[in-house]
């Protein structure tokens, strides 16, 4: 059993922030439908799912991802680097507070979920548009205390970091060399995204299974083929707002570890 705080579509998603799409219409009740079927997803897999409430003044609420990163040992709130994106931290910070300590990133950090990749003991901070400099430097204050060896990873020709990699299991990712140069992840097993699936390296792992999008048919069968569970989402209407499997939750291990009262989360409940 784990938790996985997740927030509802928001009415205004297709007012998001975009960066390397074209605006297209967004069907917002397809978009609700296919992050209704996420969270099914989740719970079949032993999730908790702890839904927040959509806002209407917030257009990229859902992804909830970009707002905190949550290690075993406490809860970063993340000061996202798109501005309208700033208030939708508060709700996910008073929900996190009920299973971790929290720390915030503070200005002029600016650094959104998307770029942190979490393997083991390591973090990939990825520098983008969203994630700079400053950010980095408080991460690594923060996390060397809890034996955290930060690094580094440039991002081009993609939204955030785990755009271009994320993680498998604690020493295996799947990426794809041309977003991310793959030296930089020295020491781990790497699963090639299948060359035909754009924008594919983008998968949540759970305890387990892995979660893939559904657009990526011969990229699941490679991460099949080394032996993991894969269960697939239809999430198309939710990636015309640049948003893909990892973004629309975060995943909270360890339920055992709630803080006081525990969580207000509605078990078995998909929203
Ligand atoms: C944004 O540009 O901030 C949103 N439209 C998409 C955020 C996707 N987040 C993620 O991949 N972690």
């Amino acid at each position: 059993m784990f938790v996985a705080i997740t927030r509802q579509v928001s009415a205004a998603l297709a007012a998001c922030e975009l960066t390397h799409l074209e605006r297209v219409p967004i069907d917002v009740d397809r978009a609700r439908a296919q992050h209704r079927a996420y969270e099914q997803t989740l719970i079949a897999a032993g999730a908790m799912v702890h839904q927040l409430d959509a806002d209407a003044a917030m257009p990229d609420g859902v992804f909830v991802e970009d707002t905190a990163i949550v290690l075993r040992e406490l809860a970063i709130v993340a000061r996202p680097g798109a501005e309208s994106r700033r208030g939708e931290t508060a709700a996910v910070e008073q929900a996190l507070a009920a299973f971790r300590p929290i720390t915030r990133i503070e200005a002029p950090g600016t650094i959104d979920g998307g770029d942190v990749l979490v393997a083991g003991r390591r973090v990939f901070v990825g520098l983008s548009t969203r994630t700079n400099d400053a950010a980095l430097a408080q991460m690594r204050r923060i996390l060397a205390p809890h034996g955290y060896t930060v690094c580094a990873a440039e991002v081009g020709g993609c939204l955030h970091l785990k755009s271009a990699v994320t993680a498998l299991d604690e020493c295996t990712l799947l990426i794809d060399p041309s977003l991310v140069n793959p030296s930089v992840f020295t020491g781990f097993a790497c699963v090639e995204v299948d060359p035909s699936d754009a924008s594919a390296a983008n998968a949540l792992r759970l305890p387990d299974r892995v979660i893939v999008a559904a657009a990526f048919p011969r990229t699941a069968a490679r991460i099949e083929a080394r032996g993991y569970r894969v269960a697939r989402v239809e999430v198309d209407e939710l990636a015309k707002a640049e948003g893909a499997v990892t973004c629309c939750s975060l995943i909270v291990d360890g339920t055992g570890q709630a803080r006081e009262e525990g969580p207000a989360g509605r078990a078995g409940e998909g929203g």
